[in-house]
């Protein structure tokens, strides 16, 4: 149905996205009696969870703490079923966060914002959607989300395939039925180890075509128990605040039980190899992304990281049956953890299925996609449907996607060129009142989303009051904080073994993208007391200015 667009509205503030940070912006910026505007590409709210409806698609992080904390209300009536919640069940409560707090009615949906430029002299952001829409305000909020812009592979012969076609976060809505198909699944992320065992319960045959193997972690996912429910509930402030402020390691905000906040021990180096194989078989059985969390150093000396690679080697080569495809699994190439851990259900244990085979194309590379499948070095593969997990263009992609221009007309494109330049992750020297929500250079992706994202929209409204308060209009980053917090971002990934990954966290996974390392990895405590020092320290780092409209 054609949509009406808007036509040079002024609004307060406007947001681009409606997934998590989104509405929690709209919410919040609401609450301060704002007047705000939300475009969305989707036609629901959600993002992420909207769009990745893949088979098997479910969260990382456990569902208790995957979940907002603005609201008791909505933490105590709000049920999860499960210990890793399902894309369905995160959407129903995206959707019910929505619907709960009056949300939508300030959203357009199925509009994708295009451009937004800085107008100096009124000291708007104006902004156009792919729908025509124009829309003006002193204030842009970009809540576009870390993982959005899907990579599609650039591999020959890709749109010669006369079978069906699907990328893994633009699943079709009404599912697909692979019953008695030929599947072929490329990509070994954290998406295809989701997708691949439920695929092989309904194709005849699935061949999954791996290129770098991944490390997974069993999620020992349940039904969540009503009682351990009600008492996490009890304790629900003590819970956020730990999750808020907790831990310093790279993973931040994921963590269930007490013992989880610490390691079990500072160093594998110091451990005798029962010592160090108890517990990794400990936390392995806890299960989940903290696993990497279990022994302090696993991030930091190259050492202790192979004991710990080891040990899931030694998993793999347990569970699956056939030697050659479990070395295949092995992922020798890079230390564990600084390629996104993955969290599965079953995934190693799917290759003891006959009628499912790994193509290693380290050993036999695609040669071309063909109309009826797939040409490797070695061999036709026949295949009736393609699913392509191949990952995303993340943290930048989706800002970038857009003609965002600042000051002097200046392109981000242009500025970033060289990689993103954000101050704390949240803004970009030359980009007034243009905020980055969980931007590159903020804990972001390292960290549980929601937390990171409550704590930047919170800064947000924490600033924006104190410009009220002053009476002054504009804010942005200073290029020296800015300069002095991309060199510090880049010191503390230095100082780990995050950057010996070669993975999206470094933009190395999209060909052509500068390799710079986005997240910060100090974790959210960390980082949460530098915004907290910068906002009493009179916004240490941030330029003040009153809007030329006062002039
Ligand atoms: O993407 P990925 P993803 N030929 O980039 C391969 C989040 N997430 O969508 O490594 C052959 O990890 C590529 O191979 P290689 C999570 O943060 C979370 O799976 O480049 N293969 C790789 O194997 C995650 O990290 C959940 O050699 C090609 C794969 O495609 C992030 O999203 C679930 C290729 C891409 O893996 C991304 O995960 C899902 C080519 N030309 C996702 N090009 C949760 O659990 C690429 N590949 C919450």
């Amino acid at each position: 149905m054609a949509k009406t667009p808007e036509q040079d509205e002024r609004f307060d503030a406007i947001i681009v996205g409606a997934g998590f940070a989104g509405l929690y912006a709209l919410y919040r910026l609401r609450g301060a009696g704002l007047r705000a505007r939300v475009y969305e590409a989707g036609d629901n709210v959600g993002g992420t969870w909207y769009w990745n409806r893949y088979p098997g698609a479910r969260c990382d992080a456990e569902s208790l703490v995957y979940s907002f904390s603005f609201s008791e209300a909505l933490e105590q009536e709000w049920e999860w079923s499960e210990r890793y919640a399902t894309q369905p069940e995160i959407l129903r409560y995206a959707e019910h966060v929505a619907d709960r707090f009056d949300l939508r009615r300030d959203i357009r949906f199925e509009r994708r914002v295009a451009s937004a430029h800085f107008d100096e002299i009124p000291g708007l952001w104006r902004v156009v959607t792919d729908q025509g829409d124009r829309a003006q305000a002193p204030l842009c909020l970009m809540a576009t989300g870390c993982l959005s812009v899907p990579q599609i592979p650039d591999i020959p012969g890709l749109d010669d395939f006369a079978g069906q076609r699907y990328q893994a976060s633009l699943w079709p809505h009404e599912g697909v039925d692979f019953e008695g198909q030929r599947v072929g699944v490329i990509g070994a992320g954290s998406s295809a180890i989701q997708a691949v065992p439920i695929i092989a319960e309904q194709a005849s045959r699935l061949t999954v075509f791996q290129r770098t193997p991944n490390f997974s972690v069993p999620a020992h996912n349940a039904a969540l128990d009503p009682e351990f429910v009600e008492e996490f509930k009890t304790h629900y402030r003590e819970h956020r605040r730990l999750h808020q402020r907790g831990l310093a390691s790279g993973f931040g905000g994921v963590e269930i039980q007490p013992k989880e906040f610490a390691p079990a021990a500072p160093s594998a180096l110091a451990l005798s190899d029962e010592q160090l194989d108890r517990i990794c078989e400990e936390w392995w059985e806890i299960g989940g992304a903290r696993f990497l969390g279990a022994i302090g150093d696993t991030m930091i000396s190259e050492e202790a990281n192979q004991l710990v690679a080891d040990f899931v080697h030694r998993k793999i080569r347990e569970i699956v049956k056939d030697p050659i495809t479990a070395e295949a699994l092995c992922p020798t190439s890079y230390p564990i953890g600084t390629k996104r851990i993955c969290v599965d259900t079953g995934y190693y244990e799917t290759y003891n299925r006959e009628d499912v085979r790994l193509v290693d194309l380290q050993t036999t590379p695609i040669e071309r996609i063909v109309r009826d499948g797939i040409q490797t070095t070695e061999e036709h593969i026949p295949l009736d449907s393609l699913v392509l997990a191949t990952g995303f263009d993340a943290m930048t992609g989706a800002l970038l996607r857009m003609d965002i221009r600042g000051r002097n007309g200046q392109r981000l494109r242009d500025k970033w060129s060289a990689g993103p330049r954000a101050y704390l992750g949240l803004m970009a020297a030359g980009f007034p009142n243009l905020f980055l929500i969980t931007g590159p250079g903020s804990p972001s992706v390292l960290s549980n989303m929601i937390v990171s994202i409550e704590q930047h929209v919170d800064f947000i409204m924490d600033c924006l009051e104190t410009m009220k308060i002053r009476g002054v209009e504009q804010i942005e980053a200073s290029p020296e904080a800015e300069e002095q917090w991309v060199a510090h971002v880049n010191e503390v990934a230095a100082a780990t073994l995050f950057p010996k990954g070669g993975s999206w966290y470094l933009g190395a996974n999209v060909p052509g993208k500068p390799r710079v390392f986005m997240p910060y990895a100090a974790g959210v405590g960390p980082y949460r007391k530098i915004c907290e020092d910068v906002a009493a320290n009179d916004y240490r780092g941030f330029i003040f200015g009153a809007s030329s409209r006062d002039a």
